[in-house]
């Protein structure tokens, strides 16, 4: 489905990652894959895994700087001169205000979940537009927490109710260039962005009681479905979100 396809994955933090489930199932599908990592300890862990893909580079990248996004796009520019794919799978809220009340998020800590988890999509899909010449697939990554309160999600919730108009807004400005601009909004899946979430467990748990098909969703299973939104199988498919949830988020009792 992704014979000859060249794309970028943001946010491979280490084997459980849903960028990890994507990554295979591109890779598996013909595509050429190049990483980014935001520091030393991440790139330990998902230097290995890039590496077993055949990852053509793998290299540093804060996607809140705008030096290392432009150096980013330099490199691809200079490696491949060209892009068919980007996959956003980063997000980041400071640990306290996923906890408690949304009521006391600090401007600060509002600001920093915004930057990074919402504003760092447009940031990569202004620099990936010139590098997507023959048109292209932005993919992000979202969750339902901003559809409907979910207990300590909080600033995240809003985070990606943002990045979710941003796709929409994104999808019409690059519409005419044939660049489409896509989310996956996946079901609770245990990663480095759940470890130490008060009551994880227990979500996962009651997801599974209440999801259609009563059971959690893997990372796999949203790389296969990511195959879809990143092919021209969806080449009439833009400003989408896509609920790979099991049918958690249909569910009204
Ligand atoms: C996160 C918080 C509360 C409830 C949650 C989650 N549920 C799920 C998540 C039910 C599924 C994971 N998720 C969808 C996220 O988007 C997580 C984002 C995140 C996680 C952390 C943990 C460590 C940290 N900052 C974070 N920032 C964003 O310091």
């Amino acid at each position: 489905m992704l014979q000859g396809k060249r794309g970028l994955i943001v946010g491979l933090a280490n084997a459980d990652s849903i960028a990890w489930g994507i990554s295979k199932a591109a890779k598996e599908a013909g595509a050429e894959l190049g990483f980014t990592y935001l520091n030393a300890a991440i790139e330990k862990r998902m230097r290995p895994l890039a590496e077993s893909l055949g990852a053509a580079f793998i290299a540093p990248c804060n996607v809140n700087n705008d030096e290392s996004l432009d150096l980013l796009f330099q490199e691809i520019k200079d490696k491949w001169g060209h892009l068919d794919f980007v996959v956003h799978s980063v997000a980041f809220a400071k640990k306290e205000d996923l906890m408690g009340r949304f009521l006391d998020t600090s401007r600060d800590g509002f600001l920093t979940a915004m930057e990074t988890s919402a504003y760092s999509l447009t940031a990569l899909a202004k620099r990936a537009q010139p590098l997507m010449d023959k048109g292209g697939s932005i993919l992000a990554l979202t969750y339902f927490g901003s559809e409907k309160v979910i207990p300590n999600y909080n600033v995240m919730g809003v985070a990606k109710a943002a990045l979710e108009a941003s796709v929409r807004y994104l999808a019409a400005d690059l519409g005419s260039e044939n660049i489409r601009v896509n989310a996956i909004s996946s079901g609770a899946i245990k990663t480095l962005s759940a470890r130490g979430i008060h009551g994880f467990t227990d979500m996962l748990h009651i997801t599974q009681e209440r999801a259609a098909l009563k059971r959690c969703v893997s990372a796999e299973e949203v790389g296969k479905s990511s195959l879809f939104l990143l092919s021209d199988c969806a080449s009439a498919v833009t400003g989408e979100v896509l609920h790979v949830d099991c049918g958690y988020s249909i569910m009204g009792m």
